[in-house]
């Protein structure tokens, strides 16, 4: 059987999954396919050829997908999120890492039979940084990609070491052998700030406490903060996060210098959010509890990053800063909803 040509898409189901599989619909006429381990939302049934719901650990499922289709590109988003990781350590490492080397493996495959190499997504995070603790936090202020990386979170870990995967299969794959030196796999990583989208919440992130300090208050919701009021990290609106993945996959290898880029757009602190929120929701009750283990987390995370690689090669700019991304996206967008 001839295999069809198409993309395929993991984690479709969740906040950067739905954003993504919409934008690419409108932007390429190549057949899209999603894999979730849930089955998808009906609403988003139209942007895909085939959405299969199972777990990137099956290894017939993906035997399937290698079988049945011809792999231009792969996004690969499914993940466990990093306060949720903490309370299932090893089921994330099954998750976040084997299961990104079953899909490397699988990009590898398609790759030889395709005879090209095949372009790899990797949203990795701002978790694969570990600061000491405040001090060192705000001593240090943005941070460049390489300094730092000494994650406290298994999220963290897992994110780099997948990191480190990717560029192995990307520069070093078969590197004993005559097809040294063969690209295979097109690898390229966008290390996320804390995503804020005005239609979806997250779970089991450690930077939710934005975005659902934002819908519980449109949601007329109380709502407590589990981190200090002068807690600060970086943040974007989902539609930038969506625009940086699109940009990076379209732009040429040859303007690509790193595999791997932190892009950044606004970091207030929960403090100043919270302001933000209250000049749009006036009567809404957030206040402060903190929860000390997620401040723990967030205190090893930078409080800013600098993105100069990714604006230098690929002409990265956010649409969205801090007023933007209230005024023009999530306050319209989310009254839209509640
Ligand atoms: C999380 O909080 O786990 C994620 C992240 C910062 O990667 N949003």
């Amino acid at each position: 059987m001839i295999r069809r040509p198409g993309i395929l898409i993991t984690g479709t189901n969740g906040e950067i999954g739905h954003g993504l599989i919409s934008a690419l619909a409108r932007q390429t006429d190549e057949h899209l396919i999603g894999l979730d381990i849930e089955e998808l939302d009906p609403a988003f049934k139209e942007y895909l050829w085939e959405s299969v719901a199972g777990n990137i650990l099956d290894r017939t499922i993906l035997d399937r997908l290698n079988s049945q289709y011809e792999f231009s590109a792969i996004y690969h988003l499914a993940a466990l999120l990093s306060t949720r990781a903490e309370f299932s350590p090893a089921t994330a490492h099954q998750v976040n890492v084997d299961g990104t080397l079953n899909l490397l493996t699988m990009a590898v495959d398609q790759a030889r039979t395709r005879g090209q190499p095949v372009k790899f997504f990797f949203p990795s995070s701002i978790a694969v940084y570990g600061l000491a603790g405040l001090e060192e936090k705000n001593r240090i202020g943005a941070i460049s990609e390489e300094q730092y990386l000494f994650p406290r979170t298994m999220y963290g870990c897992n994110k780099l070491y997948c990191e480190m995967l990717g560029t192995y299969y990307a520069r070093h794959y078969q590197q004993l052998t005559a097809e040294a030196g063969t690209t295979r796999v097109d690898f390229r990583a966008l290390r996320f700030p804390g995503l804020i989208s005005a239609v979806t919440a997250p779970s089991g992130g450690t930077s939710d406490y934005a975005p659902e300090m934002l819908h519980a208050a449109a949601r007329g919701s109380p709502y407590d903060c589990f981190v200090r009021e002068d807690t600060t990290m970086p943040f974007m609106t989902m539609p930038d996060a969506i625009r940086g993945i699109l940009k990076l996959m379209e732009a040429p290898r040859q303007s690509i210098t790193r595999l791997v880029y932190n892009i950044r757009a606004f970091n207030p602190s929960a403090a100043r959010l919270r302001e933000r929120v209250l000049a749009d929701f006036p009567k809404a009750r957030i206040g402060f509890a903190v929860d000390q283990a997620r401040q723990a987390m967030v205190d090893s995370w930078p409080s800013d990053v600098d993105g100069t690689a990714a604006h230098n090669d690929w002409d990265w700019q956010p649409q969205h800063d801090f007023e933007a991304a209230f005024a023009e996206y999530l306050i319209p967008g989310i009254r839209e909803q509640y």
